[in-house]
């Protein structure tokens, strides 16, 4: 990779947040640094590495943002000023006017590491936990650096002479299906809320996501496009989706009806699992949710502050869960977070698993599971840790 006296990334995720960092590294940081850092502290600033400085950011005479400057190491130093998305671009716009090249967060780790170190999963795991969207997601992926994934191969290699192919081929299945799961508690999952019409799914979807974002009302068919939002539960950012009532008759009704009905069937296809509101208190009419191969159902009997009447073992498709909840009241709501967690596998998933983080290790742990020969393993899982990173 080019290497540029000074690169400065932006390395806290876009848009408002109360912190945005940059790190500045290179020959040329120091210099660039000194020039437009103004200390608090009178005697001035000694760029050693564990120093942390308080200071103004500037602009010749003016002062653009106050931050706080941690030396991370020799020539690498990580600016943490407030989260303002303009101040940020401000600083960098600054630090690029005397002489950094902007870089992304990913390149700029991956030059980093490549320039110290072969560990390729080191490279992916740090490059890859810049998008976790969750604290759990962050942790799993950092434990396979150490870990993990990298362990697990390291043990395998150094049992050659002892690899047993049906063993090996039980473990990548497992390490696949793991990694399946991780990828929810790092990326998130996305939930469709589902059901006929006026069952109560954007009074649900309201209650979740804490904001009156979707109109509830009596009239069928109010919700016409899908209204999305974030739940955010433990290890799991859930992107929520408020759906049209799923109505043959409505469709019929008219083509803005038939069209919201389409765009119900196109939520459903890109969740990860459905969450159907019933209405408890009526008798189900002709209601069986499309789903896909694999999406799980969880059934929300809704609206059970008042009398039942739906009986859930007449119900005429299989769900994965059912819990008694009343959107209005909120009864139900926190078990319906537990039952969610389980659908998703998240529940007690353990941290320290071997998990792919990275297509290129999915790649090599699919080609690992088709391998005949011990030998022709350990060449493959040799690849695994010393492959020159992708950029
Ligand atoms: N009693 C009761 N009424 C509810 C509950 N949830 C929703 N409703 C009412 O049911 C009607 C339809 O609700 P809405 O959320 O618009 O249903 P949607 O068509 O499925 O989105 C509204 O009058 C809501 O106030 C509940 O838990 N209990
Ligand atoms: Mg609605």
């Amino acid at each position: 990779m080019e290497s540029h006296p000074c690169q400065a990334a932006v390395i806290t995720p876009a848009g408002t947040a109360a912190i945005g960092s940059i790190l500045v590294c290179g020959a040329a940081a120091e210099e660039i640094l000194r020039s437009v850092f103004r200390p608090h502290s009178p005697t001035g600033v000694s760029f050693e590495p564990g120093q942390v400085f308080v200071g103004w950011m500037t602009d010749g005479n003016e002062a653009i943002d106050q931050v706080v400057i941690g030396c991370e190491g020799r020539q690498r130093y990580a600016i943490h000023g407030h989260g303002n998305p303009l101040l940020v671009e401000s600083i960098l716009e600054i630090l690029v006017r005397h002489g950094a090249k902007p870089v992304s967060a990913e390149t700029m780790i991956q030059s980093q590491i490549a320039a110290k170190e072969s560990a390729t999963i080191a490279v992916e795991a740090k490059t890859e936990r810049l998008k976790a969207v969750t604290m759990e997601g962050f942790r799993l992926i950092s434990n396979q650096i150490e870990g993990g994934l990298s362990r697990w191969a390291k043990e395998r290699i150094g049992r050659k002479d002892t690899i047993s192919i049906p063993e090996i081929r039980e473990q990548c299945k497992r390490i696949l299906a793991d990694s399946r799961i991780a990828k929810r508690i790092i990326y998130g999952c996305r939930a469709a809320i589902i059901g006929p019409p006026n069952s109560g799914k954007s009074t649900l979807f309201n209650r979740l996501c804490g904001m009156d974002k979707s109109i509830v009302a009596d009239t069928a068919g109010t919700t016409r496009d899908w209204v999305g939002a974030v739940w955010r539960i433990p290890s799991l950012r859930v992107e929520l989706f408020d759906t049209a009532g799923l109505a043959d008759d409505l469709a019929a009704v008219d083509p803005l009806q038939s069209a919201s009905q389409q765009r119900t069937l196109e939520m459903i296809r890109a969740a990860d699992v459905l969450i159907a509101v019933l209405d408890g208190s009526r008798p189900l009419n002709h209601f069986t949710p499309p789903t896909a191969e694999g999406q799980p159902v969880i059934v929300v009997l809704n609206k059970s502050d008042l009398p039942q009447t739906l009986i859930p073992d007449t119900l005429p498709f299989p769900f994965a869960e059912i819990i008694p909840l009343s959107a209005r009241t909120g009864f139900g709501v926190d078990e319906l977070s537990s039952v969610l967690r389980r659908a998703m596998e998240v529940d007690d998933f353990d941290l320290n698993r071997p998990v792919c983080v990275h297509p290129r290790q999915e790649g090599i742990i699919r080609k690992v599971s088709e391998c005949e020969d011990p030998r022709q393993v350990v060449v493959i899982l040799e690849q695994l840790l010393t492959d020159s990173p992708p950029l």
